[in-house]
């Protein structure tokens, strides 16, 4: 007779493990982020300019470049002093990852002939 009260009891005690265990992995705090995390910016170009025009980025920390063309004439972002080009047709998206060592701040430019000029121009700022 004591196994009919055994068996009923076991299977409550597995079913509240199970709760337990389930509640402990939704309560269970977001992975923190790794350090060394890449950061995405995205750079909308346009006749004729960089949108945003100032990007800041953190020295050593690859920085993943999205470059959006939405205007309706090939454009570039070419960082001096870093090893930074991109190129997109109209309407086009492309996308680059780059990490820059050394903290300063870098002229970025359309180098399509006349499009700098006309104020595609912009500043990477390195911290
Ligand atoms: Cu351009």
């Amino acid at each position: 007779m004591r196994t009919s009260l055994v068996l009923p009891t076991l299977a409550v005690l597995a079913t509240s493990a199970l709760l337990v265990l389930v509640a402990a992995a939704c309560a269970a705090p977001k992975q923190a982020a790794p350090t060394g995390e890449s950061s995405e910016v995205r750079v909308v170009a346009r006749e004729f300019s960089f949108e945003p025009a100032m990007i800041e980025v953190q020295a050593g920390r690859p920085l993943t470049l999205i470059l959006e063309n939405q205007g309706a004439v090939e454009h570039e972002i070419e960082v001096h002093g870093a090893d930074i080009h991109l190129h997109a047709g109209p309407g086009q998206t492309v996308r680059g990852t780059f990490t820059i060592a050394t903290p300063g701040t870098y002229e970025m430019a359309c180098e399509i002939p006349g499009h700098k000029e006309a104020g595609m121009v912009g500043e990477l700022v390195v911290r």
